[in-house]
C-alpha cells in the first residue's frame, strides 16, 4: 500500500512560496499520495476565496481528518504560517511523522517552537536550499519505506 502523505504549506499566512510547494509536492508523489495536492494550487489565493464557499469550518475539520489517516506529514515552513504551526501541533499530538523543511537563503527566522522540538526520531528539521530538495526527500522516504 502507498504512503499517504499529508503537505503542509502556508495559505493565508502568504502565496510568495506556491511554486515551491507545487515543485515538492511533484516530488513526493513519486513516494505515494498527496492528500493536500490543493497546497501547489497558484490558483489558490490568500484571500480565501473558496473557503468562503467551503466555511472554514469544513476546511478546519476535512484537514484534521486527513491529518489523521496520513502516514507522514512534510511541512514547508519557510513562510510562517498560523495554520502550518498549528497542523504540526496536531500531527506531533498524533505521534506522527514529520519532516520539516526549512529554506535557509530566505529572511524568515525558524520558530523556536518548531526548531525547538526536533528530537531526532519521529521529528525532523531540514534546512535546505532549492537545488537540495529533490534528494532530501528523496534520502527522507527511502528511509521511512525501509522502516
Ligand atoms: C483558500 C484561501 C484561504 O483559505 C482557503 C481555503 N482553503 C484551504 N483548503 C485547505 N487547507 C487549508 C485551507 N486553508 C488553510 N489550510 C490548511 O492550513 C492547509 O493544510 C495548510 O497547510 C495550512 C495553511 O494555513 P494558513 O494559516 O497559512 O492559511
Amino acid at each position: 500500500m502507498s504512503l499517504r502523505i499529508y503537505f503542509c504549506g502556508s495559505i493565508r499566512g502568504g502565496r510568495q512560496d506556491v511554486e515551491i510547494y507545487s515543485r515538492i509536492i511533484g516530488y513526493l508523489r513519486k513516494f505515494g499520495k498527496v492528500l493536500t495536492e490543493h497546497i501547489g494550487n497558484p490558483m489558490l489565493n490568500e484571500k480565501g476565496e473558496d473557503a468562503v464557499k467551503t466555511g472554514d469550518k469544513y476546511i478546519h475539520d476535512r484537514d484534521l481528518e486527513w491529518l489523521q489517516e496520513a502516514d507522514v506529514i512534510v511541512a514547508e515552513v519557510t513562510q510562517p504560517s498560523l495554520g502550518v504551526g498549528y497542523e504540526i501541533g496536531r500531527a506531533m499530538a498524533m505521534n506522527k511523522k514529520i519532516l520539516c523543511l526549512f529554506r535557509t537563503s530566505a529572511k524568515h527566522v525558524l520558530s523556536a517552537m518548531i526548531r525547538g522540538a526536533e528530537n531526532g526520531t519521529n521529528f525532523q528539521i531540514n534546512d535546505y536550499s532549492e537545488e537540495e530538495v529533490e534528494t532530501i526527500l528523496q534520502q527522507y522516504f527511502e528511509k521511512q519505506l525501509q522502516a
